[in-house]
């Protein structure tokens, strides 16, 4: 990962949390590799994640007031609370996860719900083809065809690696798009934009590949 394209303000977003919210925050042990020198890190024991924000700190949430809003292409816009979304159908999955700067973390397991099940919930019109998910953490978002939303592996996700997702990872839910490159697994998501066509997220307005799939995409990685 490069400072001058995700890195900074991540980087600098994560130290904005102070020492301890960095090693409090267990599964943030990714970046022990970039807060230590590389002899020190080299024997400590990460997870391989880094944690990354395009904004200065890492949004919160409230379990109570927290809503997933679905807008657009819908009957009615609707609104899920973290309850209503645990409610639904549950898929369980375990699937890698890589990022288009290159570190790449294996068999990592996801609990959460299905975008078909999502939508049917939803009352989805019939002439939606593209979904924009939006990040409380303002200006992220990203989205996906309807297609490809609707892959068996593609989720909203609730859990990882057996409990709720972590704070810096997204919680309550982000997106879990294992098939294409990270940036397409959007963190804190709030809201899900129903519409014909799948818009350019953050990154892709940022010069990187609509074309995510793993393998494909341009993102710059150096
Ligand atoms: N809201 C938000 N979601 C995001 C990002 C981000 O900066 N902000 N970074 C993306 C990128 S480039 C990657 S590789 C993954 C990293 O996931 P992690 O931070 O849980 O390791 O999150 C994706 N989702
Ligand atoms: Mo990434």
């Amino acid at each position: 990962m490069n400072d001058r394209t995700i890195g900074r303000a991540g980087f600098l977003g994560i130290l904005g949390l102070g020492a301890a919210g960095l090693f409090l925050a267990k599964d943030a042990t990714g970046l022990l590799d970039r807060a230590v020198p590389k002899s020190v890190s080299s024997i400590v024991p990460t997870s391989g994640w880094r944690i990354y924000t395009v904004g200065s700190s890492i949004p919160t949430f409230d379990p109570v007031t927290y809503r997933l809003d679905v807008t657009g292409l819908v009957g009615s816009p609707t609104s899920y609370t973290l309850a209503d979304l645990k409610a639904m159908p549950r898929a369980d999955q375990i699937s890698d996860f890589h990022c288009v700067t290159g570190w790449s973390v294996s068999d990592v397991r996801w609990g959460g719900v299905r975008i078909a099940d999502l939508l049917e919930r939803a009352g989805a019109q019939s002439n939606v083809a593209g979904l924009n998910f939006v990040s409380a953490e303002s200006p992220y978002e990203d989205s996906l065809t309807l297609e490809q939303a609707l892959l068996p592996d593609v989720m909203l996700a609730y859990e990882m690696d057996g409990g709720p997702i972590s704070r810096p990872h997204g919680a309550p839910v982000r997106l879990v798009m294992p098939q294409m490159y990270g940036y397409k697994s959007v963190k804190w998501v709030n809201r899900i934009e129903l519409g014909t066509t799948a818009l350019p997220g953050y990154w892709e307005q940022n010069g990187y590949d609509a074309d995510a799939w793993l393998g494909n995409s341009n993102g710059f990685s150096s």
